[in-house]
């Protein structure tokens, strides 16, 4: 073949593989399948990007959440899952949702703080006294004017799977006691109360994204940082942090959100298949949590961290003050209501 027309073929067939990929890419492409009766399904592509490993719930619970869809919608819908931040940290994923270039996320309510005071309250300390407390909470009305408060933020919030009570690792010492903790560099997460909290005991918060996490705990430019311990597993920090404090100081509920933008394409019918199944997947989700949970802290000790499991009282009342300033962003008497769910 001459070289000429090798390089017309050679065009070709990318301009081809190009057509395909948009097609594909911009939730228009065909399916494959032709459904048995002969008729087209047109399948949507839905775009979910989330931070952690793919190993984690958050990606798993999403996978999840996608057969559902996948099958109850006959394959009109699919979810394509972005995990380890394909898409972007967790800030800038919640902006592409906002502004729907991305369509469905899991994220900690953390860094939604940047778009609403709605979360603030989840990201006090030793507000819910368990995950069953938190669950309550969360599934019931105060869950739900949590997500009214959304409206006008191009954000619609559908469920609260879960992150999980958040522990301390750290390079340098055992942590037992708050005042352990004066002196080491923690990241936190990009959340005022969060950084209170730790200030609050005489540590030195650093906000960093999760993405810089790994590599920041690897050439110690910070000591330590706080998360789950599925989150800690799937991230590898056992390989770069020694010590691991069961604080479970914050409790983090991780809303699965989709974009407002891609909700209102949906039909009403749609529409309540997407709010049903989010429900149903958010037991599963909370569950392989759970499970999770059940056997990190022996996997992690294997692994070789020195594990330590502080009274959280000491903790409770030095965080406390945390309280009295953020009462007013927050309410009063929605901490109150909170706390009376956990009688
Ligand atoms: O939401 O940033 C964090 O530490 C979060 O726990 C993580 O990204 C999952």
């Amino acid at each position: 073949m001459k070289k000429r027309s090798l390089k017309i073929l050679v065009l070709l067939v990318v301009a081809l593989f190009a057509m395909a990929l948009a097609a594909g890419c911009g939730g228009g492409s065909k399916d494959p399948g032709t459904g048995g009766g002969g008729e087209e399904v047109k399948t949507v592509v839905l775009k979910a990007g989330v931070t952690p490993d793919a190993t984690h719930p958050y990606a798993l619970g999403m996978i999840e959440y996608g057969k559902m869809i996948e099958e109850r919608t006959g394959g009109r819908y699919k979810i394509e899952v972005y995990p380890a931040a394909q898409l972007g940290s967790e800030r800038e994923v919640i902006e592409g949702v906002q502004m729907g270039t991305v369509d469905l996320t899991v994220v900690s309510t953390a860094p939604l703080a940047g778009f609403s005071d709605a979360f603030l309250v989840t990201d006090l300390p030793f507000l819910f006294v368990d995950k069953a407390h938190a669950h309550k909470v969360l599934d019931g009305e105060i869950g739900q004017g949590i997500f009214a408060q959304l409206e006008g933020t191009g954000i619609k919030g559908l469920a609260f799977w879960e992150n999980g009570f958040r522990n301390i690792t750290n390079s340098k010492k055992p942590i037992n006691l708050p005042e352990d903790m004066v002196g080491i560099k923690i990241r936190t997460m990009e959340n005022p109360i969060h950084m209170d909290s730790f200030r609050q005991i005489g540590a030195d918060p650093t906000p960093m994204a999760f993405g810089e996490l790994f590599t920041a705990l690897q050439q110690r430019t910070v000591d330590g940082q706080e998360n789950p311990l599925p989150i800690i597993y799937t991230s590898r920090f056992q390989e770069v942090q020694e010590h691991l404090a069961l604080t479970g100081h914050f409790y983090a509920p991780a809303p699965l959100l989709i974009s407002q933008a891609t909700w209102d394409k949906l039909s009403a019918e749609d529409q309540a298949i997407f709010a049903q199944a989010a429900i149903e997947a958010t037991a599963i989700q909370r569950k392989m949590i759970q499970d999770m949970d059940d056997e990190l802290v022996d996997k992690l000790a294997e692994a070789g961290m020195q594990i330590t499991t502080p009274d959280k009282g000491p903790w409770q009342e030095a965080m406390a003050p945390v309280y009295d300033k953020w009462e007013d962003t927050i309410g009063k008497d929605l901490i109150e209501q909170i706390r009376k769910l956990a009688e």
